[in-house]
């Protein structure tokens, strides 16, 4: 038995599942999951010291790559000077400042440690700002594990086939209404019949929690004219999208401006962090300045902020649209040798992000999604890991690269996708 199986035998005696996030548990592809020991660059290395190229890296935060050299060294310098202090710090101001250069749709930001905190507390202030109660969200969106916003939700709740909200209150599980994603048709239709009690729309403007998928033209812009026309919020989920579809997020690229804005993963850097923040009119609701209550002991901690502004400062200066190119090229090198196997494929790809459904019918929804053969994704997900190709264990999640992937990254996984048998 490997130092991995067996570790993870005694996780299971501490830990629910054995694991302290669902989808890490590799359920789905009916695998045992690696103990991760080590990260470098694009790969990482097992308890057994096996070595893997990552595509999941964190799940998204790190578009630098793993211990990448600068963040690492002002981290070090950070903790030397003291990890926590719960008083405000001179970072989290240079993290607050870098994001609204970034955003401009973010005049204020509050800064917390994940990006469940952010949205929870995005449509609490929007529900306050707005004296609505109901949310809209579309299914197979995934905005963190948060009450309201678990109904039909994507990544592990949809990887491990949740049905209902299991915990969460029927009263509560009513504030939440859905419909599909890219259809504009469903939301106006429920507008129409709910439009003067939604406090706002919540919506992954690039959607990663169901593997990846875009919006179709002209989605984004007509969430933000049915949000103007009833008075409710727009509120962009861009936990994924933010800093990693372009520098300023999905609403940069696709030029809409939400009224709320959560963010998280490559903000931290590796460490921690989330954040919400808009309209300042909206934002001013929170205490001190408001009634609005939200708050947290780490939050805007100097070494999570060193993390995230090292980070931001590197990538204020770097290339997505070279790390866009070169991903499309490998994703539909890996499509092509997968189709030539003969099997059904279809591949959703932006920026750094892309996902694989076997499937011949075009990916636009959880619906579609949903007809991916998941028994051909475990093949090649189990495949691939044996030849030292570290993929997300779930086809409802992204593949993720980064800045320093390399072509020989891409080339060694080429190979290895080659030798997959279905
Ligand atoms: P966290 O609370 O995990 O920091 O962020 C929640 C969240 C919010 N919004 C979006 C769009 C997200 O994708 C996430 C979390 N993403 C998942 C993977 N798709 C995190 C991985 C996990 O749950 O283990």
């Amino acid at each position: 038995m490997s130092s991995s199986e067996e570790l993870f035998n005694k996780a299971k005696q501490f830990i629910p599942g054995g694991v302290n996030s669902p989808v890490r548990a590799c359920n789905s592809v009916e695998s045992t999951p690696l103990l991760i020991k080590k990260g470098s660059g694009s790969h990482i290395f097992s308890e057994e010291g096996e070595e893997y190229i990552d595509y999941v890296m964190s799940w998204g935060p790190l578009i630098l790559g793993h211990t990448h050299p600068e963040v690492t060294r002002e981290v070090h310098n950070a903790v030397d000077q003291g990890s926590s202090f719960g008083a405000p710090c001179s970072q989290e101001i240079q993290l607050a400042e870098s994001i609204r250069q970034a955003v401009p749709s973010i005049e204020k930001v509050r800064i917390v440690n994940s990006g469940t905190e952010a949205t929870m507390s995005a449509l609490r202030v929007a529900r306050a700002h707005t004296g609505k109660n109901k949310v809209l969200k579309f299914i197979g969106c995934y905005h963190g594990h948060v009450d309201n916003l678990l109904a039909q939700a994507g990544s592990g709740v949809a990887t491990l086939a949740i049905p209902g909200t299991p915990g969460v209150p029927e009263e509560t599980a009513k504030q939440t209404l859905l419909a599909p994603y890219n259809d504009n048709d469903a939301v106006e239709a429920i507008f129409e019949q709910h439009g003067d009690e939604i406090a706002a729309i919540i919506v992954e403007p690039v959607a990663g929690n169901m593997g990846m998928v875009p919006p179709r033209s002209e989605f984004l812009q007509k969430l933000r004219e049915t949000s103007n026309k009833y008075g409710s919020l727009l509120i962009f989920d861009e936990v994924i999208s933010g800093f990693r579809i372009s520098f300023g997020g999905a609403q940069e690229y696709y030029n809409v401006t939400p009224d709320l804005t959560c963010l998280g993963k490559i903000i931290g850097g590796g460490f921690s962090v989330g954040a919400f923040g808009g309209r300042s009119d909206i934002m001013d609701h929170l205490a001190p300045c408001g009634s609005v209550y939200q708050s947290g002991t780490l939050a805007g901690n100097p070494v999570a902020m060193t993390a995230g502004l090292t980070t931001l400062n590197l990538l204020s200066k770097s290339d997505y649209q070279s790390l866009a190119n070169d991903t499309r090229e490998f994703a539909q090198e890996l499509s092509e040798i997968l189709a030539s196997k003969g099997v059904p494929i279809r591949l959703n790809c932006l920026g750094s992000l892309f996902s694989l459904f076997f499937t011949s019918e075009e990916v636009t929804d959880f619906d579609s999604a949903q007809k991916t053969d998941l028994n051909l994704f475990k093949k090649f997900y189990n495949q691939m890991r044996k030849q030292g190709i570290y993929l997300p264990p779930s086809n409802f999640e992204c593949i993720f690269t980064s800045f320093v992937h390399t072509r020989k990254d891409f080339e060694q996984t080429l190979e290895a996708a080659k030798k997959v048998e279905f």
